[in-house]
């Protein structure tokens, strides 16, 4: 069976996306080179627990020019596209690396954020989130006055527990499992899609350039995802994005 027959017959279709998803948005990917006043840093180097420690400004300013960017963009018809999959196909799942949140504003509603969401706000030390907090950089927690930070899993910290297994186990029964806009480097996520293509998942790579998973999956698409997404919605279902 091809991609299009597969996606017909499939009872449960899983989703795994990272930030190529998002730069048809205009979200930029963490492979794009920084631009601006960030230019002179790499991302690995500013989302760690002890970038934060040392330079707490420097990160949280980092983090409110991206909250910045994510509240401009707009979710670009892929992400509808994967919405409407949702009402399609019997049982959908939407594993996302992604924190800016452009799969929730495009209507899917079986989300799993791996790496946190970078509009929600927590505090440092008592994990108390917070949603209104002064123009301090970075603002004390209002309870205890450590420092606030995003809520994101930052290099070096564990994913959430409930996430990553529920992520894992939703590839035991994935009939196809789409891996779009990753790198496939980060890891424990990466290790998805070769955990779906074990457990007997059809699995399909979206990205205009290779990864490590290329040569695993069943099948590539070279190409974008705002393109790709809304010709397989069309060619399964007859509906445009
Ligand atoms: C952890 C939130 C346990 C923050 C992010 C083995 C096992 C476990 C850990 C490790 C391991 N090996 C190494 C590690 C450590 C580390 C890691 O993986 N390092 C890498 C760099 C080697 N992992 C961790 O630290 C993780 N923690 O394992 O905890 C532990 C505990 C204590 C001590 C040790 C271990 C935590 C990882 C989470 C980090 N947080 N985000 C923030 O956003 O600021 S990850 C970050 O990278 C983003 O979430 C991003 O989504 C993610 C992955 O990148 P991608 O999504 O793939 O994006 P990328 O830019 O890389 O690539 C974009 C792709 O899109 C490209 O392929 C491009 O071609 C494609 N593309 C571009 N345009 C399009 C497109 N595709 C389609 N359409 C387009 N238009």
């Amino acid at each position: 069976m091809n991609l299009i027959e597969r996606l017909k017959a499939a009872k449960h279709l899983v989703v795994f996306t990272g930030a190529g998803m998002s730069a048809e948005s205009g979200v930029p990917t963490f492979r794009d080179a920084q631009t601006g006043l960030w230019a002179q840093f790499r991302p690995e180097d500013l989302a760690t627990p002890q970038a934060f420690a040392a330079h707490p400004s420097r990160v949280w300013d980092w983090y409110a020019w991206r909250r910045g960017l994510v509240q401009k963009a707009a979710p670009h018809e892929g992400h509808i596209a994967l919405a409407e999959l949702e009402m399609k196909i019997p049982k959908m799942t939407l594993i996302t690396q992604n924190v800016d949140g452009l799969h929730h504003r495009a209507g899917s509603r079986t989300v799993i954020e791996l790496h946190g969401n970078i509009t929600r706000i927590r505090c440092s030390e008592c994990g108390e989130p917070c949603e209104e907090f002064p123009d301090h950089s970075p603002p004390p927690c209002p309870l205890c006055g450590a420092y606030l930070r995003p809520d994101v899993v930052w290099f070096g910290e564990s994913l959430p527990r409930e996430a990553l297994e529920a992520s894992f186990r939703v590839c035991e029964t994935a009939d196809v499992f789409l891996s779009i806009g990753t790198s496939t480097l980060v890891q424990p996520a990466a290790m998805l899609p070769f955990k779906a293509r074990e457990l007997g998942a059809f699995t399909v790579e979206i990205n205009p350039e290779p990864t490590p998973f290329s040569a695993s999956a069943h099948l590539v698409l070279r190409e974008p995802a705002r393109l790709a997404l809304p010709r397989l919605l069309l060619e399964a279902f007859g509906q445009p994005a």
